[in-house]
């Protein structure tokens, strides 16, 4: 049983791959729902939603969210009608939205919506939303005022310097039924690649998550979400990576591996660093963390040598070697 922490692109290749790899039904994926928005009257809930359409083969690959094969007509024409429109849902996506949003209304809960959506699109991983309680990431920008997370990211492209960033609710939320549970009953735990601010400290902020880390008898292993070593040419990917680097920045760190482990030291028993920021190994085990280097793009490789390696820290085999860093 492996036990996935995060949200967003760089955690759904990861999850494919493991899916791909392992039984599906041994995977338990706990998803952030701090960038949830409200649009239009619908619940959005972007991570969820790349992670149901990943493992479902519905992902637009290239765009990394959304549906592939989409179209934007209900957009377009909220546009016509005077809208202001900067967050763009697609008409298949639309679908999803309409569904989650009636059975909340009726009293569903989100775990219990998105274990129907899983099911209807025939997925065996038990997918959680970290918790059924509304959680904000919220960000105050140099400019002033405090955004949230979507509107940093998507309206304004990330480009605010940001003075602060809080997880609104977060005190209040329980995590969603089963997570403690699936960090507690893991063979292995992973912290995903994904924005360690947006997307995984929402979900170590939850009352009694970082315990379970701390308690479970399984290894918890993180996968670095910041690879500095390959250019990005990719204008998403890029947004991405401002965001990263604000966020990081407003809680003193840099946008590096070595920081992004650092701040992670003292929950995580190993960090998977990527080749291309292999000559950060030695700062980042100076920080007491152990370190292993193999190849964590699995957009740009067709190495299985990170998925072999999850899955024999699951089995508790003993780990292979770490391939050479050029
Ligand atoms: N990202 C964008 O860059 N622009 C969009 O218009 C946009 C719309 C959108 C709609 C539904 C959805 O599930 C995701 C969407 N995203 C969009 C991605 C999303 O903003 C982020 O990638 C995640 O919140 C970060 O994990």
């Amino acid at each position: 049983m492996i036990t996935c922490l995060g949200g967003g692109i760089g955690a759904a290749r990861v999850w494919t791959a493991l899916a791909a790899a392992a039984s599906p039904a041994q995977l338990t994926l706990v998803v952030n729902t701090a960038d949830d928005v409200w649009m239009h009257g619908l619940r959005i809930c972007p991570d969820i939603d790349t992670t149901l359409y990943a493992l479902s083969g519905r992902q637009d690959r290239e765009r990394g969210w959304g549906v592939r094969d989409e179209t934007f007509r209900c957009m377009d024409t909220l546009r016509s009608l005077g809208e202001e429109v900067w967050f763009n849902l697609g008409d298949r996506d639309l679908a999803t939205h309409l569904l989650r949003t009636g059975r909340l209304r009726t009293g569903a809960s989100l775990t219990e919506v998105t274990a129907e959506l899983a099911d209807r699109m025939c997925l065996a991983a038990a997918i959680l939303p970290m918790s059924d309680t509304e959680v904000q990431t919220r960000v105050r920008i140099e400019a002033g005022g405090w955004l949230h997370y979507q509107e940093f990211l998507v309206r304004r492209g990330a480009r605010d310097r940001v003075r602060e960033v809080v997880w609104a609710g977060s005190e209040e939320a329980e995590p969603a039924p089963g997570v403690l549970d699936a960090i507690a009953r893991a063979d292995l735990v992973v912290l995903a690649p994904s924005n360690p601010v947006a997307s995984l400290l929402p979900i170590l902020g939850l009352p009694g998550v970082r315990k379970a880390l701390a308690a479970t008898a399984a290894p918890v292993v993180a996968i670095t979400p910041v690879v500095t070593g390959v250019p990005i040419a990719d204008p998403g990917e890029a947004m991405r990576a401002r965001s990263r680097a604000g966020l990081l920045a407003a809680l003193g760190r840099d946008h590096t591996a070595t920081d992004v482990a650092a701040h992670l030291a003292g929950l995580i028993d190993a960090f998977v660093l990527d080749p291309a920021d292999g000559n950060e190994r030695d700062a980042i085990e100076a920080t007491g963390v152990d370190t292993v280097v193999l190849p964590t793009l699995l957009h740009l490789t067709d190495d299985p040598a990170l998925i072999e390696w999850l899955l024999a820290r699951a089995r508790g085999a003993a780990v292979p070697p770490p391939v050479a860093v050029p």
